[in-house]
């Protein structure tokens, strides 16, 4: 039995099914855990999801911003975008599965007997993990009564919240905002989203999310991510970030998580920037 992450998949089937041959993935025995963002910008989000769907518990997925861009499309907040490429998605006579099996994620995946905490993009630099599980708990329990079109239609009307202000509703909204799309941060901790390129290119008074991020403040986890082509896979000691890029040509990664080893496939898709 082995358990393996796999990066952002962005509607790449053919490499997912490359990937899954390689690593000779059987879902009667292993465990596939994913980083979001598997649909949106690549050609085949339909057939992606009917893959991992086929897998059952086999696979645990958590979302990504562009998981929960397409979830805003079909509930109509957000104007669909020829970039997004999700047209087919949301038109299938299938899609009210696709959303319900979507939805079926969480925003974290703690893995006690692996030590490590899977989101999409990353954790805070000012969150201690305590912290961390304390505000997931809060956001996954307002989804679970409230729904996430509700969710969707705050975080599309209101934005990015400061992360100082102490509202209970800014509060879900700016942690769902970071679990999902930070890559940066300023010295006191507010996510910054006007910078989006690789690590070294963003001004001096911001901060890759990680960089501050040690043992103390992982409680003794990894934090296993994706999100960040332009970072690409790096294996730290405190993080690992297992989006390759596969959608703009890079690679589809699978990290085998009882010993690091990395198996990965080229990409032969490259979407438009
Ligand atoms: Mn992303």
């Amino acid at each position: 039995m082995s358990t393996y992450i796999i990066g952002d998949i962005h509607g790449c089937a053919n490499e997912l099914d490359r990937l899954l041959r390689e690593i000779k993935f059987n879902r009667l025995h292993d465990k596939l855990i994913l980083t979001g963002d598997l649909v949106g910008r690549g050609p085949d989000s339909e057939e992606v999801i009917e893959r991992l769907m086929e897998y059952g518990d086999a696979v645990v997925k958590v979302l990504g911003n562009h998981d929960l861009k397409f979830l805003a499309t079909h509930y109509g907040l957000a104007p669909p975008k020829k970039l997004d490429n999700t047209e087919r998605l949301l038109r299938s006579h299938r899609v009210k599965d696709y959303v319900a099996w979507l939805e079926d994620s969480k925003f974290t995946h703690w893995d006690e007997g692996c030590a490590v905490i899977v989101v999409h993009a990353g954790v805070p630099l000012n969150w201690p993990v305590s912290q961390l599980r304390k505000k997931v708990m809060l956001l996954e329990k307002s989804v679970a009564e409230h729904g996430y079109e509700w969710l969707l239609r705050k975080m599309y009307s209101i934005g990015l919240p400061d992360h100082l202000n102490n509202d209970f509703e800014s509060n879900l909204i700016y942690t769902a905002q970071a679990l999902t799309r930070v890559k940066f941060v300023d010295e006191n901790g507010q996510m910054n989203t006007l910078f989006n390129s690789a690590p070294g290119s963003q001004p001096n008074y911001l901060y890759p999310w990680y960089a501050c991020r040690d043992v103390k403040r992982n409680a003794g986890y990894k934090i296993v991510f994706g999100h960040w082509a332009a970072l690409g896979l790096t294996i730290g000691d405190y993080y690992i970030c297992c989006d390759d890029g596969c959608v703009w040509g890079g690679n589809l990664c699978a990290i085998n998580l009882d010993d690091l080893s990395v198996t990965k496939v080229a990409s032969d898709y490259k979407a438009d920037a």
